[in-house]
This record gives C-alpha cells, structure tokens and sequence, in this order.
C-alpha cells in the first residue's frame, strides 16, 4: 500500500504481458510430440497405481497466503526430472496461481485449498507466481 496503486496495477500488467510469454520455453513443440505417450501412459495408470501404492503422489508440495505472508514449500524447491508434482496452494485472498514453464494455472478461492498436478519433465527452473500480487511462491528446479 505505499506503492502507487497504478504503478503496481501497470507492473502486474506488464508481468502478465511479458513475464508469461517471456517464460514459454522456445522448445515448446518438443512436449508437443511427448504429448501422445503422455496420454497412453495415463491410460494404463490405474493398474499401476493399484501395483505401486508405495509413490502415490510423487512430490507434494504445499504453500499457504496469510496477510501477504507465504510460508510452507517456498525458495528452490528441487525435483527430479520426470516426477509428478502435486501442489497445493491456499491463500486467504482470491487470486491466481501460474507454475511458469508448464503453464498450469488454477483460480484461488480465499481458504480453499487449490492442486496442480502435472509430470515436471521439462529441465529447467521456473517460478510459481501469484498474479494478482505477483508474489513468487516458490521456484521449481526440475533436473
Ligand atoms: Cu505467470
């Protein structure tokens, strides 16, 4: 609040602008071709997760929004290529979640708990950030 309001609305702006596209990996149509597989093999994940009950989740990471205060899975947070990320964020104010890189994003209600989950197979290291503040949660070190 001691930011011009403008100013904080014009950089949030500029964020979403060139901070999203800026991030899409140049490489983005070598997911593309993954993409098939992606879905084959979530075709035979029910059986396998009855086999393995030992790696439910993968990576579960979890951060909570107080009073402008982000605490639980912040900082670097490694992940091993290839592993499923589940993340939960729950904020005490509406705004919205986007994993950079990936390009999840997920509305957040004040108090109810959101997930993203997706596979982190692309190397690299991307921010999770909060749009509305522009907060960065965390960043995800995927290698
Ligand atoms: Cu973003």
């Amino acid at each position: 609040m001691t930011r011009r309001p403008a100013l904080a609305a014009a950089a949030t702006a500029l964020a979403l602008l060139t901070g999203c596209a800026g991030t899409a990996p140049s490489d983005a149509g070598a997911p593309a071709s993954g993409a098939p597989s992606a879905s084959s093999a979530a075709t035979t994940a029910p059986e396998a997760s009855v086999a393995a009950p030992s790696t439910p989740a993968g990576r579960v990471l979890e951060v909570r929004i107080s009073g402008g205060r982000v605490t639980g899975d912040t900082g670097r947070v490694p992940v091993a290529l290839g592993e499923q990320v589940t993340l939960t964020v729950t904020s005490d104010a509406a705004d919205e979640l986007h994993v950079h890189g990936y390009d999840r994003a997920a509305g957040l209600v004040p108090g109810t708990p959101a997930t993203v989950r997706f596979p982190a197979d692309v190397p690299g290291v991307f921010e999770v950030e909060l749009h509305e503040t522009g907060t960065v949660l965390l960043s995800l070190q995927v290698g």
